[in-house]
């Protein structure tokens, strides 16, 4: 192996592949998924240590590439003739990346409807070549058509987060915290829609500190869009509304098992407004300097809530996880931004573009 390549990072199969229940002599399928910085706050903290995971930067552009990588690579020792998700956007974008890297096909379906998926995620799904379906109906109906379809085709690979292979894959972004700050953290906030990944990464922290690689477990905070918030509420909902679609999920696939992941590891759901979702996504891009989805602001919405309730105290360690980029979401970004002003190409109309304060 040339010199420089030696300790490139493999991804999450190689690099994890001893701590994940995948069939041995499992093909490793990868695009070097997981590594992703873990990024102190420096303005969003209000007094608590707080660090962004920022997982927008796999792949694809979210999280969905850890548990993807891992349930491909099972797919493909399962014989699997194609792939097969409903998703709010970012699980049919990983899922069409893995599926053209791993040489299958992969069928989608996704909401159909005005601002149901992000724009960059429909098209990245179109750029892998996947088929994509858009389904009348919201994303709750489509993952229950897909697990019948998968039920009826058993030559398919479900690659929804009701495939194991999917959490085992997504735990390994605890692994990564523990690892990145020496210790797990004392607060874990996360975004919850399908309530895959909240209870992924409980499990990845239970299996560290269960094998004396952490001293503690995180509590979790996982934070739900008001307008879809289930585990708040304990009711299901029927009509999710939240201009985070990523998140807009009624009846979360996983919701039996962030339950237990909630209670054992005595934390919180908490509803935030889409208000607080998007003043979360302003900052972070503002005053951060971190470009994320909506859907992933409501980590950083949900972190100022637990503060706000007296629940994270002054100087508690806490990790929001940044789901997925902002880039994602192009309209929702220009929709926030100050709109761009039109000038002549001379340094005078440049300089009167200048906000006020710097004019003189
Ligand atoms: C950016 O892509 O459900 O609670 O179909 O895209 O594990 O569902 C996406 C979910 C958070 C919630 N942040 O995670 C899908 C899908 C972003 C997301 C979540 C999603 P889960």
């Amino acid at each position: 192996m040339p010199a420089g390549t030696v300790a490139a990072w493999r991804g999450v199969v190689e690099e994890f592949r001893g701590d994940l229940s995948l069939p041995a002599g499992a093909p490793a399928v990868s695009l070097r998924e997981g590594n992703t910085p873990l990024v102190p706050a420096l303005r969003a903290g209000r007094g608590a240590d707080l660090y962004f995971k920022i997982e927008g930067q796999n792949p694809t552009g979210s999280f969905k590439d850890r548990g993807m990588a891992v349930a491909v690579s099972g797919a493909l020792a399962d014989g699997a003739r194609f792939l097969v998700c409903a998703s709010t956007g970012n699980t049919s974008a990983s899922a069409a990346a893995y599926a053209a890297r791993a040489g299958l096909p992969a069928l989608l379906a996704v909401p159909a409807g005005e601002g149901a998926v992000a724009k960059g995620k429909l098209a990245q799904a179109l750029a892998f070549g996947a088929r994509l379906v858009l389904v009348r109906g919201n994303f709750d109906q489509a993952l229950a058509a897909v697990r019948a379809l998968a039920t009826a085709r058993p030559d398919a690979a479900l690659v929804n987060s009701v495939n194991p292979l999917r959490l085992e894959g997504q735990k390994t972004g605890a692994f990564e915290v523990v690892q990145q700050l020496g210790d797990a953290p004392q607060w874990l906030c996360i975004p919850v829609g399908n309530a895959g990944n909240i209870s992924a990464y409980w499990r990845g922290f239970c299996e560290y500190r269960q094998a004396g690689r952490s001293t503690r477990v995180p509590r979790l905070v996982g934070a739900q869009a008001a307008g879809a918030a289930p585990l708040v509420s304990g009711q299901w909902v029927d009509r999710p509304e939240t201009v985070a679609s990523a998140i807009r999920i009624g009846r979360p696939a996983s919701a039996h098992l962030a339950r237990a992941a909630v209670a054992e590891a005595d934390g919180r759901f908490l509803a935030v407004a889409d208000a607080a979702i998007l003043e979360a996504y302003r900052f972070l891009a503002r005053e951060e300097g971190i470009f994320c989805e909506p859907a992933s602001a409501a980590s950083l919405a949900g972190f100022w809530a637990a503060q706000r309730q007296g629940l994270i105290r002054q100087g508690e360690q806490v990790v929001c996880i940044l789901t997925g980029s902002g880039l994602k979401d192009p309209d929702r970004a220009v929709a926030e931004g100050d709109p761009p002003l039109e000038a002549e190409a001379t340094p005078e109309a440049l300089l009167g573009a200048l906000p006020r304060a710097l004019c003189d």
